[in-house]
């Protein structure tokens, strides 16, 4: 299925978030979308069981900075799982490509060099509307993804053993 098919509020089973401790790292660009991100991501995590108290906002000013404030959050020791959410629109410079490279490269080289997962819920559409379609619009929301995909992992079944090894989320 393309991605453009996919809706990212579907969810197979909602993971048991209770006692699991999460950080979400908002960025303040696009706040009209980040912060749908952000309602949606909070709300999942509560319907999941997770604990009010059990989750801290920290807000950034541009998706560049999500990965300094998501090793802020992992080296305060108090969170099983740091949840990224910003959305870089395209514009007409080459701005886009640095600001998606170096927010995806820094996201993963925090899960390889840390036991704590870091989740990428960044949006990178072509235009606003691509990005109102995602978040909270006819493709559903990035934020409820990043939740699930932060309760999956967080829990330790986000990596499912397979006969062959390791499979996918
Ligand atoms: C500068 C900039 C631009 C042009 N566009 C976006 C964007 O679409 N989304 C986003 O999250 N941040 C953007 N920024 C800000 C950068 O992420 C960063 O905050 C600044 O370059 C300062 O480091």
């Amino acid at each position: 299925m393309s991605s453009a098919d996919q809706n990212l509020s579907t969810i197979k089973g909602l993971p048991e978030g209770s006692g699991l401790r999460f950080s979400i790292v908002v960025s303040e660009w696009n706040e009209q979308i980040t912060e749908s991100l952000y309602t949606a991501c909070h709300q999942t995590l509560l319907d999941a069981g997770c604990e009010p108290e059990h989750i801290t906002r920290t807000n950034v000013p541009g998706s560049f900075e999500l990965p300094l404030g998501a090793k802020r959050a992992i080296d305060s020791g108090k969170f099983d799982v740091v949840i990224c959410l910003g959305c870089v629109i395209q514009g007409e410079t080459r701005h886009f490509d640095f600001i998606c490279d170096a927010v995806a490269n820094g996201i993963m080289k925090l899960n390889l060099d840390y036991k704590i997962p870091v989740i990428f819920g960044v949006l990178t559409p072509e235009n606003q509307q691509q990005a109102i379609d995602r978040a909270g619009g006819k493709h559903g929301n990035k934020g409820v993804e990043a939740a699930v995909t932060g309760l999956k992992m967080g829990r330790g079944d986000g990596l499912r053993k397979t006969v062959s090894g390791f499979s996918k989320i």
